[in-house]
């Protein structure tokens, strides 16, 4: 139903209905109240509501999950790093000492310039400090419950060019897991995105007669499970890490741990070359507690490897030898 939009702005007035107006006015149109726009008459101000935000979102800072790296490599060029490792290997104790040493200023070579995954890198360093409460350095143990997660680092060289790192961190529970149900690899999706396979090795197992000849065997088998399943196709260079250095050169001088220890990753190095991968092998400490004198051993050299300068690609063709057409021949001939 149309409601005739009102004659006259005086309320209480039925000239509408009759043609009278309250006031007296005759003709009613020198009454001022009639015939006016009612859009004329001020409606009261009303209040108006203040604009509401829309949400921003905000990075939480902690450790990116597999989404977030994939997200991060669309804006930026990272490279990406995975360590491998049965559990207590020290996998995590390395991620915190890398952090630690950009706290403290340039470190081989780079400067820190930030970081997405600080909160996550400041809580395991939390643990390092006096104030957790405890009696030496340590980091939390990485749950099977933990999703894979990835830290980053942003560091720049002397020019200025700044380099993306995310190196993935996850239970070694996992890996054992996978070394022998080899169904489980193709679920490790930071090996699909690594530039970079770094294979952790127990230096305190190996010097530990009683474990040394089961803990090797299982390694080695390690690496060829991931090898077979075509899990180290993607990554351009492989490293065997041999962890807790100062327990491998102080334990018992008998029992000649660190040329055992060589001789076992010369074999590997030679074994794996042979089946087609770049790989090597390296000591590191990453947390001297068991001898201080030992300090830190070849994290800056680690670091400079994985943040080395990639050399640029090749574009000059290469000459084909069994070309079937003469003209794809003609480079050979040349
Ligand atoms: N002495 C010594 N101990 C180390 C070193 N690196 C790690 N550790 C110790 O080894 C233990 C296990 O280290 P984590 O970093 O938690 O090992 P992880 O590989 O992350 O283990 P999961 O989380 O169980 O997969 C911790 O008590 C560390 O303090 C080292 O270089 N020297
Ligand atoms: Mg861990």
């Amino acid at each position: 139903m149309n409601i005739a939009a009102p004659i006259c702005s005086d309320t209480a007035c039925r000239v509408q209905v009759d043609g009278v107006c309250r006031l007296g006015n005759d003709p009613v149109e020198g009454c001022p109240h009639y015939a006016i726009e009612m859009d004329d008459i001020e409606e009261p101000a009303q209040e108006q509501e203040p604009p509401i935000a829309q949400p921003v979102p905000i990075w939480s800072s902690e450790a990116l999950l597999l989404e977030n790296l994939v997200a991060l490599k669309r804006q930026r060029q990272v490279r990406t790093i995975a360590l491998v490792g049965e559990q207590k290997v020290g996998k995590t104790t390395l991620l915190a000492s890398i952090y630690g040493a950009y706290c403290k200023g340039p470190f081989a070579g780079l400067t820190f310039v930030g970081s997405e995954t600080l909160l996550a890198f400041a809580r395991l360093q939390s643990f390092a400090l006096v104030s957790s409460g405890r009696g030496s350095p340590t980091v939390p143990r990485t749950s099977r419950r933990d999703p894979l997660s990835f830290f980053h680092l942003a560091l720049a060289r002397g020019g200025g060019e700044v380099l993306d790192l995310a190196i993935a961190d996850r239970s070694g529970e996992t890996y054992t897991a996978a070394r022998t149900s080899t169904d489980l690899i193709s679920t490790l999706a930071e090996l699909r995105h690594a530039d970079r396979v770094c294979f952790l090795l127990d230096g305190a197992r190996l010097a530990s007669m009683d474990s040394r000849t089961a803990y090797t065997r299982h390694f080695r088998q390690m690496i060829n499970a991931l090898n077979d399943n075509g899990a180290l196709a993607t990554a351009q260079d492989v490293e065997i890490l041999s962890t807790k250095f100062d327990i491998t050169s102080t334990a018992n001088l008998e029992d000649k741990n660190i040329e055992f220890l060589d001789e076992y990753q010369a074999r590997l190095v030679s074994d794996f070359q042979r089946k087609g991968l770049a790989i090597s092998s390296h000591h590191i400490c990453a947390l001297p507690k068991a001898d201080r004198g030992v300090g830190f051993v070849g994290l800056d050299e680690m670091v400079r490897r994985w943040t080395a300068p990639t050399p640029p690609p090749m574009v000059a063709p290469q000459p084909l030898r069994d070309a079937t057409r003469q003209f794809d021949r003609l480079l050979a001939k040349a």
